[in-house]
């Protein structure tokens, strides 16, 4: 059995880090394999091997010229890679090491099933697109996840009220629980629940894990409301970027504050915290910008980036924040398309409501799991009328509940997140045209078609 440590992201940072080897050291082991990051730590690799330590890498972030000196360095996004398929997650990386490895141990593809229920989550955590190999991992994953899920798996869904999950579902119901016990605490929390096979004990420790959930979930709407207010007061919301800094703000909800702060001001954006004697931050973009570009044409005042087009993260000095705050939004204000800042929803086509049968869910159905890559798609439908149930739902009536009537032939219900306030639109009794895509509801066990309202006109 080998041992499977989980590193800190509060005391080691990201990454792999020095405690780590130094740990790997004094317990004896001789090879540490890195999954989803690694492929710029040239340094930490070296002094490894300096201990007789052997590393393998098993990422998916962009790589330096230089590569670590590694015993093997897996990287689809490296330029020397042949492997055919480039958006693998990190995760999915290891799967790829853990496949070769049954393979030459003469095991075939149905050994390996079991793991794709971790693959399927990471591949929706991570935000790689649906496509080509990822789509299958995911697919598979999913049957896995919904059919034969591991104990800790098990311990998480027998607390809602949905008998089968979808990737969407994964996404927001058990993936943050996963995260929140590395943001909160210590990723050990969620290793001993994934690892666990009895159930009375993984139930206990989904327990747990809700816990650093709902903790994780009041920390990062607190801070995004700080943040906003940061923004507000120093009169930034007009321009290119938003970049933002609080030393006391938890690390490990600044990547989901950012995520939100790009949900309302729809710009790049970056959010910082004290880290040690430096300032550490996550960077998110909006669809189209590079990001990981820009950091790149700011590079003067930044220590270490890595990451993504769309999301990364850096260190950099304290008294380099200012400089950089400015030269990251001169270099956005002069390389951006000014049209990438207004969010934009692509229509795929046209829809009556009595269109909308179980048969289209079927055939729709066909195309998932949805994701980045692989959206579903979005209709239109114009002229509805609502027939008199419109209501706003949800904390403080953020959300949209709507059953609408088109031409007085068919009525379907339909949820709008975000878009309680919309609300007039619906109620002045005059047509309006929705944007949406095409869900089901489970409800005490019945299932209905529903829309997913994006937008009202
Ligand atoms: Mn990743």
């Amino acid at each position: 059995m080998w041992p499977l440590i989980f590193r800190d992201r509060y005391e080691e940072g990201y990454g792999v880090s020095y405690k780590g080897i130094d740990f790997a050291e004094d317990n004896g082991f001789s090879l540490i394999i890195a999954l989803d990051c690694g492929i710029k730590a040239i340094e930490k690799v070296a002094y490894a091997k300096e201990k007789g330590i052997d590393f393998i890498i098993c990422d998916h972030h962009r790589p330096d010229a230089i590569l670590p000196m590694a015993t093997a360095v897996l990287d689809p996004k490296r330029e020397d890679c042949n492997y055919p398929y480039k958006e693998l997650c990190g995760c999915g990386v290891g799967f790829k090491l853990v496949q070769a490895l049954g393979t030459k141990r003469g095991e075939g593809i149905n050994d390996l099933v079991l793991y794709l229920d971790l693959v399927a989550t990471a591949i929706g955590a991570d935000i790689v697109p649906i496509t080509g190999e990822n789509r299958i991992l995911a697919y598979y994953g999913l049957q896995v996840i919904n059919q034969n899920p591991r104990a800790g798996f098990k311990a998480i869904i027998q607390q809602l009220k949905k008998s089968t999950l979808t990737i969407t579902d994964v996404v927001f119901i058990i993936a943050p629980r996963i995260n929140a016990a590395g943001r909160m605490e210590h990723g050990q929390h969620a290793v001993n629940l994934l690892t666990e096979t009895d159930i009375s004990k993984a139930t206990k420790f989904a327990l747990e894990i809700e816990k650093f959930n709902s903790e994780r979930k009041g920390l990062d709407q607190e801070i995004t409301q700080e943040a906003i207010l940061q923004i507000q007061r120093n009169r930034e919301e007009d321009r290119f970027t938003s970049v933002v800094f609080q030393e006391d703000w938890h690390k490990g909800v600044i990547g989901i504050v950012a995520s939100r702060l790009t949900e309302t001001y729809y710009r790049p954006t970056l959010v910082f915290t004290k880290s040690g004697d430096k300032l550490a931050a996550s960077a998110r973009s909006v669809k189209g910008f590079d990001v990981y570009n820009a950091l790149e044409s700011c590079s003067e005042c930044i220590e270490q980036f890595g990451g993504h087009k769309y999301a990364a993260g850096l260190t950099l000095l304290e008294e380099q924040y200012e400089a950089f705050k400015e030269q990251f939004e001169k270099v956005v204000k002069d390389t951006i398309d000014p049209t990438l800042l207004t969010p934009e929803i692509q229509v795929d086509t046209l829809i009556e409501l009595k269109d909308i049968t179980p048969k289209l869910m079927r055939i729709l159905k066909q195309f998932a799991p949805f994701s980045p890559g692989n959206m579903a798609p979005v209709f239109m439908a114009e002229n509805l009328v609502d027939t008199g149930y419109v209501r706003t739902v949800g904390q403080d009536g953020t959300h949209l509940k709507v059953s609408v009537t088109q031409e007085d032939s068919y009525k379907i219900e339909g949820i709008g997140f975000g878009l309680g306030d919309k609300i007039s639109k619906v109620t002045s009794r005059k047509p309006f045209n929705a944007v949406f895509s095409i869900d089901e509801n489970e409800w005490q066990g019945t299932i209905s078609l529903q829309l997913k309202i994006r937008d009202i006109q």
